[in-house]
């Protein structure tokens, strides 16, 4: 770690990019896709987070959402995400950080960060299957499964295996990744494409930060083995010491 920290003393990055999977809400208490912790009632993501599950039986999948909303609305941005948050803020104008994250569960919105894409939709917004119309789910919804005023199915904003994600999202985090001084890779298994190939595009330094060894390990400069909420706010603070000097 030290010499890591070492390494962005010496860099001084300003323009960072944070790319983070569902690790980094893990200390929220929010199971990830493929934790030993087992994830989301036994059923595993691949087999619910398709379009034809959702064809097939719209209330199990609408269930599924409804159950990981309630755990995610119980849960709090961690010092990770708040870490997160606070660089964006404090680099202001000296440089600018960007989170793009593959989690839908809103905490780096909630933890305050702004500059944000995420790639992969949010679980609190839900899309009408005919119209389009996107709304937000402030409450749990009254009917199973909920139906848009036109009478069609309403489905979770959330891109699912087989789909496309945002238009020019990917494209907007490309170009961001391949500009930046310093990627930080937070809490990603790095199997889910396209988002995954993200982390190639990197041209300077590139830290990753996961208890586990993945496949972008070898892909970064750096492999941080920990947690987010342990090795990220001493992170921020030494770029942050850097940048704003
Ligand atoms: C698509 C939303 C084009 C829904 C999700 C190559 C190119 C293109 C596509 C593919 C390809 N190869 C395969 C594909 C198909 C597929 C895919 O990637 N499949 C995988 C399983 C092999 N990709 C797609 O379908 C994508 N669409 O490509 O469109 C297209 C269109 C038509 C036909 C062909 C192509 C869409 C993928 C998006 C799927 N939706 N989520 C929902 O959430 O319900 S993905 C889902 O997985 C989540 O978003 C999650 O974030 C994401 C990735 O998982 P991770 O975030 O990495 O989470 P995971 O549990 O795996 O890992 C957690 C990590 O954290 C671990 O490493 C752990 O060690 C670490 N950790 C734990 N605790 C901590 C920690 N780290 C730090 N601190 C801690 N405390």
């Amino acid at each position: 770690m030290e010499n890591v920290l070492s390494s962005i003393r010496r860099e001084r990055p300003r323009r960072i990019v944070v790319f983070t999977g569902a690790g980094i809400s893990a200390e929220s208490g929010i199971p990830t896709f493929r934790g030993s912790e087992g994830l989301w009632k036994n059923f595993r993501a691949e087999d619910l987070a398709t379009p034809e599950a959702f064809h097939r039986d719209p209330e199990l999948v609408w269930e599924w959402y409804e159950w990981r909303r309630g755990l995610i609305r119980a849960a709090q941005p961690n010092a990770a995400h708040m870490a997160i948050a606070r660089l964006e803020r404090e680099l202001a104008r000296k440089g600018d950080a960007l989170v793009v994250t593959q989690n839908v569960d809103g905490l780096h919105a909630r933890a305050g960060s702004r500059n944000l894409i995420e790639l992969h939709g949010n679980i609190f917004r839900a899309r009408c299957t005919s119209e389009q119309t996107t709304r937000e789910l402030a409450h749990p919804a009254e009917s199973m499964p909920p139906r848009c005023g036109c009478g069609s199915l309403l489905r979770p904003d959330v891109v699912w295996f087989g789909e496309m994600l945002p238009a020019g999202a990917m494209e907007r985090a490309a170009a961001a990744v391949a500009g930046c001084d310093l990627l930080l890779v937070v809490g990603t298994s790095g199997l889910v494409y396209p988002a995954a190939g993200l982390v190639s595009s990197a041209r300077r330094m590139s830290i990753e930060v996961n208890p586990q060894k993945t496949p972008l390990s070898a892909s970064c400069t750096h492999a941080l083995p920990g947690y987010a909420t342990t090795i990220i706010p001493p992170i921020t603070e030494t770029i942050l010491e850097g940048a704003l000097r």
